[in-house]
């Protein structure tokens, strides 16, 4: 059926833990939500997770809300196709309300609309740089008690072989790797060498996004598998690391590829080259973060995803029930759609603008 409006809310949610990456610091996040209703009144929800600079990839919330109003939604009024460059962030959220407006309208979850088998998904978490190595263990140690058995650090020059060394040491038998968000060059051989000896389940984007020659190179000297993460923004460019050999793991965001269509695809052909995959987050809202839920329900999801539970980031989120990991699993839901109803009472009180848009 016609979508006949589109709503689009800038929500600001504080974090209940200080997020501390390579590039910035973060205690409160903007994301947008997109609403579409169809003229059958049928709903669907979006999250666009952009942060708030461009920090990860080159957009913004402000560039994916102007993308939003001035192109995305005015296409989708039309009936036609999100056919824009780059911008995934902004075209993830309306690809991902589409999806589920549709899958609802059918009465059918998200998850099994998208072609995943798994009732429950392996959640792992990701921890942000400490002010110091105590305060790492101390964050990794709570993690480990409220059941997640893999934990990802985040690394940096400076913040790297010590840490690490320190939380191996700590927890001998959790599932351990590093992301470090494309801060390295060929330069620090030795320091990825270093860390290829501690058991590594993967590291993740140590070389600039655009680097897969430089990864495929590293790839080679090292036994730790490489993860892609930030290199991967279209198929066309795992196309060209299959090739290359640049990195034998992938990381799949819904947001960094454009949405739920582009992930489905780049499972699918991760999976014909014997990829295994595994889904990333960027702090997303329930909307978002159910997405990822339902995605990581795919077969080829076979490594832990960055779907913890909504109260590592929340304290209260934009659905009515939280997602919720236990000992690690986070269940994938049945009911229609994305199987979590937005709580549009709390989303209204932490709206800062917003903005609607009829066919
Ligand atoms: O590289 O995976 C990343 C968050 C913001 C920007 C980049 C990344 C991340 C995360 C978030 O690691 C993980 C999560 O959402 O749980
Ligand atoms: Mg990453």
């Amino acid at each position: 059926t016609d979508i006949r409006t589109v709503q689009l809310r800038r929500v600001r949610l504080p974090l209940v833990h200080e997020f501390q990456t390579s590039s910035h610091a973060k205690r409160f996040l903007e994301h947008i939500l997109v609403t579409l209703t169809a003229d059958d009144g049928s709903t669907g929800w979006g999250e666009i997770a952009s942060p708030s600079g461009p920090f990860y990839s080159a957009e913004t919330v402000e560039s994916c809300w102007a993308v939003a109003r001035d192109h995305l939604a005015p296409l989708v009024l039309k009936g036609s196709a999100f056919k824009i460059r780059g911008n995934q962030f902004a075209r993830a959220g309306f690809d991902m309300a589409v999806w589920d407006l549709q899958s609802r309208a059918a009465g059918q979850s998200l998850a099994a609309a998208l072609g995943g088998t798994r009732t429950s998904v392996e959640a792992g978490v990701s921890l942000g740089i400490e002010p110091t190595i105590d305060a790492l263990l101390e964050q990794v140690a709570q993690r480990v008690g409220e059941g997640y058995r893999r934990v990802k650090l985040k690394i940096a020059p400076g913040w790297d072989v010590e840490p690490v060394r320190a939380v191996r040491a700590a927890f001998p038998t959790v599932a351990l790797h590093v992301d470090a968000n494309g801060v390295y060059t060929p330069g620090d051989l030795d320091i990825m060498k270093e860390l290829d000896g501690f058991g590594l389940l993967m590291i993740e984007q140590p070389y600039a996004p655009r680097a897969l020659a430089a990864l495929a190179d590293l790839q080679q000297r090292l036994s730790t598998p490489v993860c892609l993460d930030e290199s991967i923004e279209e198929l066309d460019d795992l196309d060209t690391a299959l090739r290359l050999g640049s990195g034998r793991v992938l990381n799949i965001k819904v947001s960094r590829m454009g949405g739920l269509t582009a992930a489905v695809r780049a499972h699918d052909l991760a999976q014909e080259h014997g990829i295994p995959v595994w889904c990333g987050g960027m702090h997303e809202f329930g909307i978002g973060r159910a997405a990822n839920v339902a995605l990581s329900a795919l077969p080829g999801f076979t490594l832990p995803s960055d779907v913890s539970g909504s109260d590592k980031y929340y304290a209260r989120d934009v659905t009515t029930e939280p997602i919720v990991s236990v000992d690690g699993l986070v269940e994938v839901p049945t009911g229609p759609g994305l199987g979590y109803e937005p709580d549009l009472e709390f989303i209204s009180a932490h709206t800062n603008d917003s903005l609607e848009l009829h066919r």
